[in-house]
């Protein structure tokens, strides 16, 4: 079963069972590694190690889609996790659908309000304009999810880049905590 005949306009179904072939008819692919998260986590990572790749697919009109497979691990006590970054549109909120694994998404706002969901698959989470976003992977297999936002969205990483989030996602005795 193809799940994106013509991958731009026609209408396609998700599910749990065809997403792998999201993934293996996106146009854009990016692999983020470790030396690209350079300075985001407390410990620095393997430069070679793959934290996470983002599949986008080709689309028309006013939708984009990206799904994102967040690896597991962690650098030191911190669990994979990706960048994270604001909009450069304020007005452009962001819906995601869980497909696999266990993870959280942490967001703030530029006035220092923060919040966390947990994600299993199944769970939609949307984030409302004006929030940062990051997603972590606190379990032991990939986590994937897909982002649906509007394509002038823009990212904003650099306040993220240069201060970091609020809240940090580690293992303390084994437990997932938010510090
Ligand atoms: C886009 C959406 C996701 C992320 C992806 C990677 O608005 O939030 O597709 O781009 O999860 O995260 P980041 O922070 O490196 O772009
Ligand atoms: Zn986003």
């Amino acid at each position: 079963m193809i799940i994106m005949p013509d991958k731009k306009t026609w209408p396609v179904s998700i599910t749990p069972d065809n997403y792998p072939e999201f993934i293996s008819t996106s146009s854009e692919h990016l692999t983020r590694k470790g030396s690209d998260l350079a300075g985001y986590f407390e410990e620095e990572p393997e430069p070679d190690t793959v934290i996470y790749e983002v599949f986008e697919a080709e689309t028309v009109g006013h939708i984009k889609m990206a799904m994102t497979v967040l690896k597991p691990g962690k650098v030191g006590n911190e669990f994979h996790m990706t960048k994270g970054h604001f909009h450069e549109d304020d007005k452009a909120g962001e819906v995601y659908v869980c497909f696999k694994g266990q993870g959280m998404i942490v967001m703030q706002t530029k006035e220092g309000q923060t919040d966390e969901l947990r994600l299993t698959p199944g769970a939609l989470a949307y984030i409302p304009p004006g929030w940062a976003h990051r997603t972590i992977n606190t379990g032991t297999e990939d986590f994937i999810m897909l982002a649906t936002y509007p394509e002038t969205a823009g990212h904003d990483y650099g306040p993220i880049q240069e201060k970091g989030f609020i809240k940090r996602v580690v293992e303390i005795n084994g437990q997932v905590q938010v510090v």
